[in-house]
């Protein structure tokens, strides 16, 4: 299985996130990408490769065009208001406020597109999550070209980040923006498997009116964890895209034995879909001492989980999400692409 990875990844190393009451240092960090990096090479996967520029046009298939503008101008504006710590929001809309008008001041614009006051914008951020959408770009293009999988390495994350707004640590979804890329190659179905430990709310609102694109997620039950506002067994999808939204949200606690079965009812209903690819969002925040998450997977469950997926015997792209048990992170990823490729 050959890997994407760009080095650029680097450039997103925020100071500081809000976490019980106080800025604490960022769980999403730069060893994340770098840990992973030395699993894949030591357990020799395959090749790792640098990504291709693919420019703005495919991030722009998902993305607002003023979305992606102010994410490629925060950082200046931040600064020319005389700021010098991570740019994060001090305060959102409520239900009865308006969407309508967007403000002109760098504070209400993060207000504006922002969920959440764990998503620093920094320096680096634009240059980091540009070469995160290349890398999945080129993972889907190693797909498209007829290979059997492929592990696009991407960081920063993106499956929270929706069609006009960011947070969860995502900036731009590069999952969304693979899987459209693949759609515009002429892929007539696309599934998006989101196994990270949280929902993918992002990816599920991009394609939420889509009957082209499947949206499976399993996920830790929003009535008890972030993102708590989506997620829930009953959205289906809406329109045309009603039916093509599969939820399975799952109780803190959850081991192998609970997620082994959503994850072969998941496989079930992709097989139904027949897509010409499956997108595999993968966050490892589902082990058992992920600091910020309530799901219990060991290392071999990540075998487990590579192999059942690997039996859809479907071309697979695993994209990289979460997962912040850092020490653990690398090897927990390798194992679930070992299952994939042992069993592609
Ligand atoms: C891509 C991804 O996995 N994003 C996850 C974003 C989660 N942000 C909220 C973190 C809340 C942490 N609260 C628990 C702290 C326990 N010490
Ligand atoms: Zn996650």
């Amino acid at each position: 299985m050959r890997t994407i990875f760009s080095s650029d990844h680097r450039y997103q190393d925020g100071k500081a996130e809000l976490v019980h009451g106080t800025l604490e240092p960022c769980y999403e960090m730069p060893r994340r990408a770098e840990i992973i990096h030395d699993a894949v090479k030591a357990a020799a996967l395959g090749p790792i490769e640098a990504p291709r520029d693919f420019g703005i046009e495919p991030v722009l298939r998902v993305h607002a065009s003023g979305f992606v503008e102010f994410l490629s101008h925060a950082w200046s504006l931040w600064t020319e208001a005389g700021r010098e710590y991570d740019a994060l929001p001090l305060n959102w809309r409520a239900p009865g406020m308006r969407m309508d008008r967007v403000p002109s001041t760098v504070d209400g614009l993060l207000s504006y597109y922002s969920f959440d006051a764990g998503t620093p914008i920094t320096a680096g951020t634009w240059r980091a999550i540009t070469a995160s959408a290349n890398v999945a770009l080129t993972g889907a293009a190693i797909v498209n070209a007829g290979e059997r999988t492929a592990f696009s390495l991407c960081r920063p994350p993106g499956h929270h980040a929706g069609s006009n707004f960011y947070g969860g640590y995502c900036f731009l979804n590069n999952a969304a923006i693979a899987a459209q890329w693949l759609r515009d190659q002429g892929a007539k179905r696309v599934c998006v498997l989101d196994v990270d430990y949280h929902h993918g709310n992002g990816t599920q609102e991009i394609f939420w009116t889509r009957p082209d694109v499947l949206f499976v997620s399993i996920h830790s039950d929003p009535i008890a964890e972030y993102p708590y506002f989506l997620g829930y067994a009953d959205e289906t999808g809406a329109g045309a895209g009603e039916g093509t939204n599969l939820n399975l949200p799952l109780p803190h606690g959850t081991d192998w034995m609970g997620y082994a079965e959503a994850l072969d009812a998941s496989c079930r209903v992709i097989e139904k879909f027949s897509p010409d690819v499956v997108v595999v969002s993968f966050g490892a925040d589902t082990f058992e001492t992920d600091p910020i998450s309530q799901f219990k997977l060991k290392r071999e469950d990540y075998r487990r989980m590579g192999a059942r997926i690997a039996r859809l015997n479907r071309p697979i792209h695993v994209v990289m999400e979460g997962g912040y048990a850092v020490d653990d992170l690398g090897l927990n990823t390798a194992t679930f692409l070992a299952g994939i490729a042992e069993n592609a």
